[in-house]
């Protein structure tokens, strides 16, 4: 029988992937041990759920807390022959255990399969729509898979990397020699265990058909991991884990490596925390220890590990305690590697000079930068906020524009930067006041006195970052980021109450800086002369007055990139056939999302499309559109103020919502139109509108009352009002 050891601290939300594919697997010879570490995420409904298929035994860990205590628990209430060590956020695939067992025998001690990485989930991995985790494959190709050093403890060259995870363990094997994991080290306890498995085992094989699958997480915030805390949490559990496994190692092999993952951390970690001149225990208590440690590295230890004759003098002269020699070898070798990176990138150069001149000039109180979806265009709350500042205000205040492309037209006397350009460095930092509807870049150095409205640029229907499940888009260290980012955020404008509660939860946000204005951008759709401003736009885009418009404005697909920013789109819509259907009475404009890099070519569909990719502002293109279209882009709840028929084309449904995002409303009855998945149905329905209307009218009225009952022509004037006092 295998005992698989699950201990289960934080992250509820992993665990059931993890006993599902305990369930699932085909070697039913098992029992679970669940140790439930501590006192949140109580796991108790998932084990109901799961006891019988998993065969689930659960203990409650009292006393020391630890993944190590916890792990010894298991081992202590194991009865079977083997063991496995299963961590509530990964989960096993296939025939895992099956694999596994079939390769043990009398003189075989430890059977390991493949580790992987992931930022998915298991529905996602298995059906192969999780991404291949970045440099994994590279990592795997300098390894042999057969040396079993190697593979399972050489790996990732790193003490918190080494792990349990992945082995099939006789658990005589724990008994015998008694090993068991230290419970005072909180991190790196593995490496003791390993060290002393590894050197005592007799016989050690590999299966590659069993895979153990270690999720990584996207959420440090909510959901943090043990492999995943900084070296300053980490740190003193290191001075005990190294003297403690290089204690229980027997296999010459297995010290030397001990010794050389001491030499790299030295070497290349170490360095960038030990600041010389600056009093701290990285300098006095660390420094001594690590001394002490150093001293037990045998040079011929390290000779052919790959680390340089350079680092190995550094060692070796870390090893007899030189501060002085340390502090010149380490202070030219940083300065070298600081002085690359700021000749190298430019960013960091203007960064550097940000802090070390333009911080030096006093702040200007009145002057705003306002910057639109990155800079590249003007539209959206940023646009109607300064609009309102320049009618009321005029000179008063200096505007600022982050201009990222060429034709954006901008009304009114301004200023404008290129984003990341030194100017772009100096207006930011010098200006009171700062308005953007996207995050705001982590790298520009920024005062305490600095206001930073952000407008965000729509209702949410998709679930967004801390709401968010996996991350498909290109970044898997999103959540983190924005986490960082939205700290920066004085005040947040949200359109209505739904977003309100919303944005507290998807950005951890606090209620008393959300300001519920409603959006400055649909001001213009209350305006009193709607129907001349938007002849003038119909006129300005050269589009004949008998026409009626289409507007079709899909969002981005997470998975589809080219790479972080920058999406691809393949269009669904049949315009042919729209054409052939609709060209006698209807024009389409087509508007790609603005993180969409692909440009279609509609020449052959001659005057019935016209392309407003570029087209700055989509309330102008709102203002003039007789219907929209679109899938899951929050255009609708901003297009639902005009009370004009909108129809959801969303042909990929099932993915869309399962797999990539998930939504905030219950789209088969909240959405304030119909939902299409083919061609036929959306020309069908455009043909039949006005049934369609009549139809709908109820549940569109209730969609108004609920997402557009702030919105009200003066919402600029409101957010401006409290903004700027
Ligand atoms: N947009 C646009 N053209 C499109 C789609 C969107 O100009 N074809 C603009 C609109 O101003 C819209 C905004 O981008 O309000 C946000 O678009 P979404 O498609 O909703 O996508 P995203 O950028 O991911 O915004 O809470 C807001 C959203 O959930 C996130």
């Amino acid at each position: 029988m295998i005992s698989i050891i699950v201990t289960h601290k934080q992250c509820l939300a992993y665990l059931e992937d993890a006993l599902c594919s305990i369930a699932e697997q085909s070697y039913k010879d098992i029992e679970t041990i669940l140790i439930y570490d501590g006192d949140e995420d109580d796991p108790t409904d998932l084990v109901e759920k799961y006891k019988d298929s998993a065969k689930i035994t659960m203990y409650k860990n009292e006393g020391t807390h630890g993944v190590a205590a916890a792990r010894n628990l298991g081992l202590d209430k194991a009865t079977g022959e083997y063991i496995m060590f299963l961590d509530n956020d990964d989960y096993m695939c296939g025939e895992s255990l099956q694999a596994l067992v079939s390769m043990m025998d009398d003189e075989t001690d430890i059977v390991y399969g493949q580790v992987r990485n992931t930022w998915f989930k298991r529905a996602a991995y298995v059906t192969g729509q999780a991404e291949a985790y970045e440099g994994e494959e590279e990592m795997l190709a300098e390894i042999d898979f057969n040396n079993p050093i190697d593979y399972c403890v050489n790996r990732y060259k790193r003490f918190q990397k080494v792990t349990v995870l992945g082995c099939l363990y006789r658990k005589s094997l724990f008994d015998d020699y008694n090993i068991r994991f230290n419970e005072e080290q909180y991190f790196y306890a593995d490496v003791r265990v390993m060290a002393a498995l590894f050197s005592n085992a007799r016989n050690i094989k590999g299966i590659e058909d069993a895979l153990y699958v270690r999720r990584r997480h996207n959420d440090k915030q909510t959901n943090p991991s043990l492999s995943q805390a900084t070296l300053y949490e980490t740190m003193p559990s290191l001075f005990s884990a190294y003297p403690d496994a290089l204690s229980v190692a027997t296999k010459a092999e297995i010290k030397d490596y001990l010794q050389y993952l001491l030499g790299r951390f030295i070497t290349l970690e170490f360095p960038k925390r030990y600041k010389w001149g600056e009093e701290s225990e990285w300098k006095n208590e660390y420094f001594d220890k690590l001394v002490e440690m150093a001293k037990t590295i045998n040079p011929k230890a390290l000779l052919g590990s790959g680390l340089k004759l350079r680092d190995r003098r550094y060692i070796k002269a870390f090893g007899k305690g030189n501060r002085k020699k340390l502090e010149r070898m380490q202070q030219s070798l940083l300065a070298r590697r600081k002085i690359e990176t700021i000749i190298f990138d430019k960013r960091k150069l203007y960064k550097t000079i940000t802090i070390y001149v333009f911080s030096k000039f006093s702040l200007k109180e009145n002057w705003i930068v306002f910057e639109s979806f990155m800079g590249r265009n003007c539209s959206g709350q940023p646009k109607y906020i300064y609009e309102y500042m320049q009618k009321e205000f005029g000179d008063k205040y200096t505007y600022i524009w982050l201009k990222d492309r060429k034709g954006i037209k901008i009304k009114g006397k301004h200023k404008s930067c290129k984003r990341w350009s030194l100017k772009y460095f100096y207006y930011m930092n010098r200006s009171k006041y700062w308005v953007t509807n996207m995050r705001q870049p982590l790298s520009v150095p920024r005062r305490d006195e600095t206001i930073c409205l952000s407008t965000w640029h729509g209702t949410p229907l998709k679930k967004l970052v801390f709401d968010m499940d996996d991350i498909h888009s290109a970044n898997p260290k999103y959540k983190e980021v924005v986490y960082k980012q939205t700290r920066g955020w004085d005040y947040l404008i949200s359109d209505n109450p739904f977003s309100t509660e919303v944005f507290q939860s998807c950005f951890q946000f606090e209620k008393e800086k959300i300001l519920e204005s409603g959006y400055p951008a649909n001001d213009p759709l209350y305006a009193p002369d709607l129907e001349e401003r938007a002849a003038k736009i119909k006129e300005k885009l050269g589009i004949p007055k008998d026409k009626k418009l289409i507007l079709y404005a899909p969002t981005w697909r997470d998975d589809e990139m080219y790479e972080a920013g920058e999406y691809k789109f393949s269009l669904a819509l049949d315009i042919d056939r729209l054409k052939k259907e609709f060209g006698d009475e209807y024009i389409l404009l087509l508007r790609l999302h603005y993180l969409v890099v692909d440009r279609l070519d509609m020449s052959s569909f001659g005057d019935f499309t016209k392309d407003v990719c570029n087209y700055d502002d989509i309330t102008e293109l709102y203002m003039i559109s007789d219907m929209l279209i679109t899938d899951y882009s929050s255009v609708f709840f901003d297009y639902a103020n005009l009370k004009r028929p909108i129809l959801f084309f969303m042909y990929d449904l099932e993915k869309y919502r399962d797999v990539l995002r998930g939504f905030y409303l219950d789209i088969d009855k909240d959405l304030p139109g119909p939902i299409f998945r083919t061609n036929d149905e959306l020309v069908d329905a455009i043909k039949n509108i006005d049934n369609i209307v009549a139809d709908n009218k109820e549940r569109y009225n209730q969609f108004y009352d609920r997402f557009c009952c702030v919105d009200d022509g003066f919402a600029a004037k409101r957010v401006v009002e409290k903004v700027f006092k």
